[in-house]
């Protein structure tokens, strides 16, 4: 899959302000604040559409892109809707329950959505948070990809432990290696978008 161009269409807060034409394909990109999911877009479009922040915390709506891509000689549309980062410590309770709403909302309640890639920094140790992420989604039955993002961040040591400890938290998945500063992983992403759209 070659990705030909993207366009930002608008930032809604809910599944009922995207109005998709027919039944074009989505892929949601999702994860903890901060985490690089603007940054992977930038990266998989080869286009500065989304924008990133050293604000943590800085997108509070879904921001939705037409991609326009070519597959095997053909070509196709998709939509990528760029989620607000989630657990994000110095927002209010209420504020956090209020994200989760509109973000659980969302993905369950759009049957449009065909991926789901999932980010998750490959620095961090994995949490309560992160399992709850997981569980949640294997529970709506919803089709995701784990990925081990900032990996030029860290040395290979570090992250051979991390696909370890990974595959212990998160039994039976597989996640990918990913830059986007380096495009490492880049085209094993494109192919799982390729099948699931
Ligand atoms: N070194 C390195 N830095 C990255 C990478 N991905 C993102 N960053 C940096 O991490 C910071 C946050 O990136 P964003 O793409 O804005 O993260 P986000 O998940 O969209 O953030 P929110 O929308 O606020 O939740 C920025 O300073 C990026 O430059 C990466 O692969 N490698
Ligand atoms: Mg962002």
């Amino acid at each position: 899959m070659r990705i030909i161009n993207a366009q930002y269409v608008k930032g809604v807060s809910s599944v009922r302000q995207v109005e998709h034409s027919g039944d074009v394909p989505e892929v949601s990109f999702i994860g903890r604040s901060n985490v690089g999911k603007s940054s992977l877009i930038n990266a998989l479009v080869a286009q500065r559409v989304a924008r990133t922040s050293s604000r943590p915390g800085a997108t509070r709506i879904i921001n939705i892109y037409n991609v326009a891509y070519e597959s095997q000689g053909k070509r196709g549309g998709m939509v990528f809707s760029d989620f607000p980062g989630f657990g994000y410590a110095k927002v209010s309770r209420a504020m956090a329950l209020g994200w989760q709403e509109m973000i659980e909302g969302y993905l369950a309640g759009n049957d449009r959505i065909k991926a789901i890639v999932w980010l998750l920094d490959v620095r961090r140790e994995f949490d309560g948070l992160d399992e709850m992420m997981f569980e949640w989604l294997v529970s709506k039955e919803l089709p995701f990809s784990p990925i081990l993002t900032k990996v030029d961040k860290e040395n290979q040591g570090n992250i051979a432990r991390k696909v370890r400890s990974f595959e212990k938290f998160f039994p039976g998945r597989k996640a990918i290696l990913f830059s986007a500063r380096t495009g490492i992983g880049k085209k094993e992403l494109l192919t799982y978008i390729e099948k699931a759209v």
